[in-house]
């Protein structure tokens, strides 16, 4: 509203001056402030539209407590006490309308490494069973190639004993491998985080 407001007023004194700036007098001051508020005026309009995106997204609600929100996502992290092979993890997130989760980029990961810890891996969608090396995204928004961002710790991965193609992400190991990627064999029990994508 305040934003509203000041963009409104700026809007005035602006048609004002373009008026004025057709009479006869020296109009040198007059330009500079106009220049100045029309500068004001595109970066309220930007302001703006900034703020109308984040009131979107606290529209967003996720389905109970149990889930956190980030965005316009609602993670939910399953603890050791139901850890379970990539595949089951899987089908337990889609049963609850869900998806393992898909990591974009650096701001989402943080957000999960930091949200709670385990000293084991937590599964994400993310496999290369088809190609070796070739990693997917497997997740409610479909299959998509490993994007510009991975996060994965030093030597991984390294698809020990030639059998590992599931990636988990640690939260506290030591603390070091925090928010970093591992692959390991699909059929280990971890934890899992699965991930509802929710329209803006
Ligand atoms: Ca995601
Ligand atoms: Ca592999
Ligand atoms: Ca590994």
């Amino acid at each position: 509203m305040h934003n509203l407001t000041s963009f409104s007023l700026i809007m005035v004194i602006v048609s004002a001056l373009i008026v004025r700036s057709d009479c006869q007098c020296s109009c040198t001051d007059i330009e500079a402030t106009k220049y100045l508020l029309l500068h004001e005026m595109y970066k309220l309009r930007s302001e703006m539209q900034t703020s109308s995106k984040k009131i979107d997204s606290t529209k967003v609600s996720c389905p109970d407590d149990t889930w956190k929100k980030y965005g316009n996502k609602c993670y939910r992290f399953v603890g050791e006490g139901d850890a379970s092979t990539w595949s089951d993890a899987k089908e337990k997130c889609r049963l609850i309308h869900g998806d393992l989760v898909r990591i974009e980029n650096k701001e989402e990961n943080d957000f999960i490494a930091n949200i709670r810890g385990s000293k084991y891996g937590y599964w994400i969608g993310l496999e290369d069973t088809q190609n070796e090396n070739d990693w997917q995204w497997r997740s409610s928004e479909g299959t998509q190639s490993l994007g510009n961002f991975s996060a994965w710790a030093p030597n991984e991965p390294n698809n020990m004993d030639g059998n590992e193609n599931c990636g988990v992400i640690y939260t506290y190991y030591d603390g070091v491998l925090k928010g970093q990627w591992n692959d390991e064999n699909c059929m280990h029990k971890n934890p899992y985080i699965c991930e509802i994508v929710k329209p803006l």
